[in-house]
């Protein structure tokens, strides 16, 4: 008996297990998704901003940002439109090193990018080691389409989260939809639960 692709593919996917969240397949390619145009952000003129709702500002250039703690996360992400991808490897400064010591009482985080995207958080989903600025990805600077030169990365939920050219976190004391949230998709998006949109 000869084997198709799709046998071996749902072969791995057993085997994935407990790694695969519901309704998801797994993919070796990196697909792009981009709502819009690739924008160019130059190092030289990138910089990251992290404000609090009281206005108190924080910015790095890219220098300064190359310059904080790093780490190397290696982990599984799953996109809406249900790929997965397992192990991915990544290099970025963890979101807690940037907030490291602010003064703020916010529930939530609007992450804003070059281009205009805007992605909604619960400010919890953040911090404790959960989500990254990435600049790096499986050794390489990170190409442009997937988000260079920096990208937030939330692998826990749905990889529309983690927003592509970022330029800044927005510290919030209320929830604030972006912008797939506000097109339907589900305000929190945990692909173990398949939050995908928010009339399902
Ligand atoms: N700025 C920006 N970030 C974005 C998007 C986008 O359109 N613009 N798309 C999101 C979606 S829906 C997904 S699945 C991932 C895709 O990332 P990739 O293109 O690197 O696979 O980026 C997310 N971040
Ligand atoms: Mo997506």
């Amino acid at each position: 008996m000869a084997f198709s692709p799709g046998f071996h593919r749902r072969d791995r996917e057993r085997e994935a297990g407990d790694r695969l969240p519901p309704g998801q397949y797994l993919t070796e390619d990196f697909p792009v998704l981009s709502a819009g145009p690739t924008p160019r952000v130059d190092e030289a003129a990138w910089s990251f901003t992290v404000e609090t709702e009281t206005g108190e500002q924080r910015s790095w250039s890219w220098a300064e940002f190359m310059d904080l703690p790093q780490e190397r996360p290696t982990v599984d992400i799953h996109c809406v439109t249900r790929w997965s991808k397992f192990d991915t490897t990544w290099q970025g400064v963890r979101v807690d090193t940037l907030l490291d010591g602010l003064d703020t009482a916010a529930s939530h985080a609007l992450a804003y990018s070059y281009g205009g995207y805007t992605t909604n958080l619960p400010l919890q989903d953040l911090i404790g080691g959960k989500a990254w600025i990435a600049h790096t990805f499986d050794g390489a600077p990170l190409a442009r389409e997937h988000g260079g030169p920096a990208r937030l990365l939330v692998p826990h939920l749905y990889f529309w989260k983690s927003a592509k050219w970022v330029q800044g976190i927005r510290l919030l004391t209320q929830d604030q939809p972006g912008f797939w949230e506000s097109a339907g998709y589900h305000d929190y998006g945990d692909p173990w639960r398949e939050q995908r949109y928010s009339w399902a």
